[in-house]
């Protein structure tokens, strides 16, 4: 079978899902020469299977808005590989979440669970409940009303969800509380969980730390650093936020950040008493990025992304399809030369092909944000042990985490003296789940 039949294939199976089916055709363009080479592979129908989740559950959550009125969502998990390790990967709670979404999340979350090194399946879930505009009663009883299914089909050895968009410590705690609850035990069957009942620290930081560490090793390809850098970055929630913090740790000035309603764009830097603001604005009062430009005097577009913003390096760290070939030219224009996605699949597939074919570090999502699931792996870990480890420790086992899945990505994408980190991720996350599936069988 020839690559486009292939694709056809998947394509008829999986109408209505142009997210999952982007994210399959990345990784099958790059991982065809390997399952070419290997009979082995070919013979034992792994793209396949690979292609197929093991399960999809979808069931109804109804719960009770503040007004008394009834409110109907749709709830999703999807269990798409477990040839690693339990299932592993995020909830997302967003108006936009359908089951096209989640596939395309769940089917990255396989070979960037495998990057990491620890034993994780893949898997992703959540619902279109919008938590925008909500009270936290109502969030509480939306994640209650969740949870009340969920738990019969998840668990700490077989399947453990986290945050994504939508779902931070608030989501987690409440959703944590009903399982307990209903199964009257006290497991790690959620990562993301609070300090004082078995949350890892540095689990906040990870994904936005791991993403500004996987540039840094990027640059240092190319005898650079963060040092003097401008960095635009886009989004303002979890990931966002600490991505900036490391930026300014690493000597760089981030000059913007936003959220669905527009950018701001600060030429001095968003540091210090700036940063804080923005942590106060979006996780405590949970407000608007325009609210900062309204404080600090600095330019806002609405409706707006930042990407004409001149700068060094770029980190998207807000959504799915954030980043267009236009965009990309102009990142490119304007002298950027590294961009490394916080977010997952940030870059259209025209996007990508503009940054390889002009040479620029590009590192994709599933290798520059595995430090978040990477550092969920270590809060397992550290439940398992019944134990806590500090923040040094966590954040130096992440920052190895993003130095080794560098090198991997090294090793399988480089072409001459450039490398596609492309390829790389996803051939090194691919051989290893793919050894895995042989190794179990025909299941
Ligand atoms: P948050 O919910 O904390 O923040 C999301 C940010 O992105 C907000 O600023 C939000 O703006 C913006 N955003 C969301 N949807 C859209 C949209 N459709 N258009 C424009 N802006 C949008 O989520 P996270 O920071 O956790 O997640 C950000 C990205 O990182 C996602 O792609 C996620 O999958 C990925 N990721 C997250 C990990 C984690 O550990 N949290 C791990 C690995 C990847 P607004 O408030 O207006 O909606
Ligand atoms: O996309 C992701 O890797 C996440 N949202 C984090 C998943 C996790 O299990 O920590």
């Amino acid at each position: 079978m020839k690559l486009d039949e292939f694709m056809a294939k998947v394509k008829s199976k999986n109408l209505a899902q142009p997210e999952f089916l982007q994210a399959v055709e990345e990784v099958v363009e790059s991982i065809w020469p390997v399952v070419e080479e290997n009979p082995r592979f070919k013979e034992a129908k792994i793209l396949e299977r690979i292609v197929e989740p093991e399960r999809v559950i979808m069931f109804r959550v109804p719960w009770v808005d503040d007004q008394g009125e009834v409110q109907v969502n749709r709830g999703y998990r999807i269990e798409f590989n477990s040839a690693l390790g339990p299932y592993k990967g995020g909830l997302r709670f967003h108006p936009t979440v359908t089951l096209g979404i989640l596939k395309f999340l769940g089917f990255e979350q396989i070979f960037k669970n495998s990057l990491t090194t620890l034993p994780m399946g893949g898997g992703k879930g959540g619902s279109d409940f919008d938590p925008k505009g909500k009270s936290d009663n109502e969030v509480m009883r939306f994640c209650q009303a969740f949870m009340s299914e969920l738990f019969r089909h998840i668990g700490p050895n077989t399947d453990v969800p986290a945050g994504d968009i939508g779902v931070g410590g608030r989501e987690i705690g409440y959703m944590f509380g009903m399982y307990k609850k209903i199964k009257n035990e006290f497991t790690g069957v959620l990562t993301g969980k609070g300090r004082n009942w078995g949350g890892s620290l540095i689990r906040p930081e990870a994904t936005g730390y791991g993403a500004v560490f996987f540039a840094e090793e990027m640059l240092k390809t190319k005898g650079e650093s963060f040092q003097g850098k401008t960095v635009v970055i886009s989004g303002s929630g979890n990931v966002a936020q600490y991505a900036t913090e490391k930026v300014n740790q690493l000597g760089g000035k981030v000059v913007t950040l936003s959220d669905s309603s527009g950018y701001i764009y600060d030429p001095d830097g968003i540091k210090g008493e700036k940063w804080e603001f923005v942590m106060h604005l979006k996780n405590v009062r949970r407000g608007r990025i325009k609210e900062y430009a309204e404080k600090y005097h600095v330019k806002y577009v609405e409706g707006g992304r930042p990407w004409d913003i001149k700068c060094d390096v770029a980190l998207p760290c807000a959504t799915q399809n954030e980043l267009n070939d236009d965009e990309a030219n102009t990142l490119v224009k304007n002298g950027c030369i590294c961009v490394s996605e916080g977010a997952n699949m940030p870059s259209t597939p025209e996007a990508v092909k503009i940054f390889l074919e002009n040479k620029i570090l590009y590192g994709p999502g599933k290798a520059a944000n595995a430090g978040g699931v990477a550092t969920s792996g270590l809060e397992m870990s550290q439940n398992s042990l019944r134990f806590n480890w500090s923040r040094e420790e966590v954040e130096e086992k992440l920052h190895d985490i993003m130095i080794n899945i560098h090198k991997q990505c090294v090793k399988y994408g480089k072409e001459g003296d450039f490398v596609n980190y492309v390829k790389g991720a996803n051939v090194a996350g691919f051989i290893k789940v793919a050894e895995a599936m042989l190794d179990h069988g025909v299941v």
